[in-house]
Parts: structure tokens; sequence; C-alpha cells
């Protein structure tokens, strides 16, 4: 509908607005050093002229004292200087990628559940790391190099060609070929970074995939497979990262022979003018070493490029993180006057993305306020997909879902989502405290509420045995859990929130029939007026829910009370009867 929206266009150099002046300060710093280092050479010239002159040793040595203190003096001015450009420059690139990092991070903080998958964790991480570390660099590197490559440049042809203009073809000869070089260079690795970036991605991929799913590999011995898929993209990584380096380890010394060659030439040129009494032999020395910041200010250029184009490629895939738009983007409803109320009407879903294929079709049942609703059905048959829906994190393709009588579309998000609690099917722990792990959401609660919380989630009975109770930290992921434990301390965070709706999707099938019907038992009593759909895979579950949404295959057979549907609905009196075989229900 709205897929026609213009892309917003983000301008990287707007995260330096905010250090301007650092940005001003550090080349203007430098151009200070940079004077200074300029006018270093004509005065050691002065030295060694004076020297050489044939004037009494007493004569010399004032002159020699004075112009050697200035030298010092100015030594000291210009490493200040440079000192004081460095700090502002550090000031400024840090600062560019502090805020580049936040801002990268809240935009995926807003992104949808859709979008999010399609960059893939293992490269929203590389991106909001590496690829902003690439820009910050890039920043540093023009703040640092921007003036004092062109004032060497220039300041060291004008100074050098003062003294003797027949110097003028050594850098005409020498110039030109430094510049091949560097374009040479830049031709070659520019396109090459992007991949790199590509190649980072994917080794990050498999670490993040590894660490977190590190049981299931070790279960299953697959070590050795993971470390082969690690390899894979570790080794093309290292080769594409291999083949820049080892283009500018070609590449520096050719520009240093370049150089050296051309103070060679200096030096001869310099000593045939020398002894035809054109030039001082001082004079010579102080050309050389013009013509080396020369040429070492087009190996600045080279190294700007290199840079450039690296940070290049790493802009591009920052901007798309920074440019995504949220595709769920909320409406501006804050306040509704039901309370705790769903209604599907006409709901059709597919999963975006994939080919099309209806998870859901033609969905409609209402649930009213305080009611407990359950939703029964085999396993793959779009359960979690239909709740999914409520807290809108993905949009339906047909059809509508209200709550508490208004479109999911026009709630404002937060607030929307604000209302429900969503008890998820993996029970997602932090590391943390226990404490921490039921107060997300919920952060002011009082340790009352926390307790009141998790006596009805039936976690206190465990919480209250732990060393440090409800501060006992737990590990990341909840690993120092048990999977029943995870599963109480999701819903006592589900039930602090004290939401008008709450969902629990299959939240107690890891726990024991007794302990299921406590923690139901004291929902219905602690959450009075609340709303409450529950995703059970058993009948015992669900029997005592005010109404049961039958699915079979993403629709809805049948939406009626356990004793109806024993009646008159065939999907569910097979589910009853399998499971009554089984003995899964405590009759
Ligand atoms: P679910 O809605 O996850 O099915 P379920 O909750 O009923 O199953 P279970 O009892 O095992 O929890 O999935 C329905 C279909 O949607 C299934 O074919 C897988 C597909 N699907 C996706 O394509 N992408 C997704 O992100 C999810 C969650 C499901
Ligand atoms: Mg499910």
């Amino acid at each position: 509908m709205k897929k026609t929206e213009k892309k917003k266009k983000i301008k990287l150099t707007r995260y330096l607005k905010p250090y301007w002046v650092f940005c001003i300060l550090s080349p203007l710093l430098m151009a200070g050093e940079v004077l200074i280092d300029l006018v270093q050479p004509t005065l050691m010239s002065e030295i060694v002229n004076e020297s050489i002159s044939g004037k009494a040793f007493g004569d010399i040595m004032p002159k020699v004292i004075i112009t050697g203190l200035i030298m010092l003096g100015l030594v000291a001015v210009g490493g200040l200087c440079g000192a004081l450009s460095a700090f502002t420059a550090s000031a400024a690139s840090e600062g560019f990628g502090d805020d580049l990092r936040r801002d990268g991070f809240n935009k995926v903080m807003s992104l949808s559940l859709q979008q999010t998958d399609k960059f893939t964790t293992g490269s929203l991480v590389t991106r909001l790391t590496n690829d902003i570390v690439a820009l910050r660099d890039l920043v540093m590197t023009v703040l640092r190099m921007l003036i004092r490559a062109p004032m060497f440049l220039v300041g060291g042809l004008v100074m050098c060609l003062s003294l003797d203009v027949s110097f003028g073809y050594v850098m005409l000869a020498a110039i030109p070929m430094q510049l091949v070089i560097v374009v040479i260079m830049i031709k070659f690795s520019h396109p090459i970074y992007s991949k790199v970036q590509k190649k980072l991605d994917a080794v990050n991929s498999v670490v993040q995939e590894n660490v977190s799913g590190a049981r299931v590999v070790k279960a299953y011995t697959n070590e050795k497979f993971e470390i082969g898929r690690f390899d894979k993209a570790n080794s093309e990584y290292r080769d594409q990262n291999y083949f820049v380096l080892k283009l500018f380890s070609l590449i520096m010394p050719v520009m240093m022979i370049v150089m050296n060659m051309a103070v060679v030439a200096i030096i001869l040129i310099g000593g045939y003018r020398a002894e035809a009494q054109a030039i001082n032999v001082g004079d010579v020395m102080a050309a050389a070493q013009y013509l080396t910041r020369v040429l070492f200010a087009v190996m600045m250029v080279s190294h700007i490029f290199q840079q450039t184009s690296r940070a290049q490629a790493s802009a591009g895939r920052v901007r798309e993180v920074l440019e995504s738009e949220p595709v769920i983007k909320g409406g501006d409803v804050r306040e509704a006057d039901e309370k705790g109320t769903v209604r599907f009407e006409n709901v059709s879903f597919a999963y975006p993305g994939s080919s099309g294929v209806d998870v859901l079709s033609n969905i409609s049942f209402e649930v009213k306020k305080g009611e407990t609703v359950a939703v029964i059905g085999s396993t793959g048959c779009g359960k979690t997909s239909l709740v999914s829906l409520i807290p809108r994190f993905y949009d339906t393709t047909e059809g509508n879902v209200y709550v508490d009588g208004v479109n999911v579309k026009d709630w404002d998000t937060d607030a929307l989502r604000r209302k429900i609690s969503f008890v998820l099917q993996k029970s997602e722990l932090f590391s943390g405290t226990v404490r921490d792990n039921i107060t997300i959401g919920t952060e002011d609660a009082s340790d009352e509420e926390i307790l009141r919380a998790a006596e009805i989630a039936q976690a206190d009975t465990f919480v209250s045995k732990m060393p440090n109770k409800y501060y006992t930290y737990v590990a990341e992921k909840g690993t120092s859990l048990s999977g029943g434990q995870k599963q109480r301390i999701a819903i006592a965070r589900g039930v602090l929130r004290r939401p008008e709706i709450i969902i629990f999707d299959d939240s107690t099938s890891a726990l024991d029939l007794s302990t299921e019907a406590k923690v139901q038992q004291g929902i219905r009593e602690g959450l009075e007026g609340t709303t409450v759909i529950m995703i059970a895979q058993r009948i015992a579950s669900v029997r005592n829910a005010d109404k049961i949404a039958v699915i079979e295959n993403g629709s809805l057979v049948a939406f009626d009370s356990h004793d109806n549907l024993m009646e008159s609905c065939d999907t569910y009196k097979d589910i009853y009867a399998s499971q009554m075989k089984g003995g899964a229900t405590n009759e």
C-alpha cells in the first residue's frame, strides 16, 4: 500500500555538525604545524651555508646558535599545534562514530521483525561496529590529512622551486609517476572493499549462530562441521583482505623507490649547480627535504583515497540501516473506550518474503473483556502466527485485527503493545538478575508487586530458594535455569505488567499439569478482568477456557466452549481422543 513511499536519504556528514568547531580547529592547527615544518629546511640550510662559508668559528657560532634556538622554538610550537590538532580530530571523529552507532542501534530497535530478519544479525553487528569504525577512521584521516597534503604539496613545490628552478624537472618526472601508482591502487582496491565487508558479515554470522546455539552443536557433536563452516567464511574473508593488503604492500616500496630516485636526482642536479656556484650546498639539502615533503603529500593523498574507498563501502551499508523505515508504522490512537477486547475480521496472513502461501486464511472471532480464550491445533497450524497479529508484530494480508475496538493499524504501536503482555513460546531471558528479567518493561515495579507476580506465576517457589533470591544472577539467555523455571519467570514478567490482554504462547508447556493448573488459577484470581488468550497443546490446559479456537491448517474450524466442542467439533474430538489414549489428560 505504502510501498511507493520515497526513501529518505541520509547524509552521514550531518553527524559531524555537532563537532563543527573541532572540524575547523583541527585543520587550522594542522596548518600551523605544516607551516612551521616548511620553514625548517630553510633554517637548516642557513646553518649549513653559514658553516661552510669559510668565516671564522667565532663569527659563525652566534648565528648558528640563534638559528638553532629558533628552530627548536618552532619545533615546540609545531609539536603543540600537531598535538592539539590530533586531540580535536579525535574528539570530532569519536563523537561522530558514537552518535552514528547510537542512531544505528536505535534504528535497529525500531525496525520491524521482517526487516531485522532480512539484514541478518551478523550483518547488523558488522554494520554497527566495523563499518562505523571505518567511517570514523576516515573522518580522522580527512581532518588530519586533507589540509596537510595540499599544503605540503604546494608549499614544498614553491619552496623547492624558489631555491632553484631546475629542480622542477625532477618534480615533473616524479609527481606523475606517483600519481599513476595512486590511480592504479584506487582502481583495484575500490571494488574489493564492499566484498571484504560482506565476507566479514558471514564470519560474524557463523560466530553468532554457534555461540548462541552452542548446546545444539555440542549435543550433536557437530563442532567439526561448524569449525569447517567458520574456516570457510574466515578464509574467504582473509583472501579478500589479503588481496588488498598485497596490493598496498607492493605499492608502498614502489613509491619509496620513486621518492629516493628523485632525491638522488636533486642531489645530482644540485651538485652540478653548486659547482657552478649557482646555488649553495645548504640549499641543495633543503631542496631535497622539500621534495620528500611533496612526494609524501602524494602518498598521503593515496592514503586518503584508500580510506575513502573503504569507507564508501561502509557508508553504503550504514546508510542502508539508517534509511530503512520501519515497515510497521503506528497510527495515532492512544486511547479507546473499550478495554481488553480482541476481534479478528476475515483475517488472512502470509509471512512477508515467503512465496505468498497463506499461513492463516479468513479467520474471524471475537474475545470479550475478561474472557479466557484458548487456541488449540496441531503443530505448525498457525497458532503463533495468529497471536503475533494482535500486538502487530506483522500486518495481515487481508482483513483486520481490532484491539479495544480500534484497528491495530490505527493504534500508536507503543500504546498498543503496552496493553498486551506476550509470553513467548520460547522464553527469552537476558543476562542480569531474576528481578531484572521479571521487570523488563515495568522497571518501576515495587518488591511487593514483583513478589505477587512471581507468586501468580508459581516462580516464587523456586526463586525464594535461590542463593540471592530475586537478586540471583541469571546467565545469558537464562542458561542457569531449567526450561520450566524460565517459563515461569517469563510468565511473571507478563503478569507484572498488569496488562489488559495477556497472551500465552504455549508458555506452560514445560510445566507439569499440577503446576500449570496452579498458574492458571493464579492468573484467574490475580489478574481478574484481564483478557487471557492462551495457546496450548493439551486439552487439559484449555478445557476451562470460556471459548476454545480450534485451528486446522490456518483455518478456524470451531470457536466454542469445551462442552459444546465435544459435541459438535470432530477435529476437537479427535484431539481429545488422541490425548485420552496417551493419558495426557488428567480428568
Ligand atoms: P506457527 O504459527 O509458528 O505455527 P504454530 O505456532 O501453530 O506451531 P507450534 O505449535 O509448533 O508452535 O507457524 C505456521 C506456519 O508459518 C509454519 O508453516 C511456519 C510458518 N512460519 C514462517 O514462515 N515464518 C515465521 O516466522 C513463523 C513463526 C512461522
Ligand atoms: Mg507456535
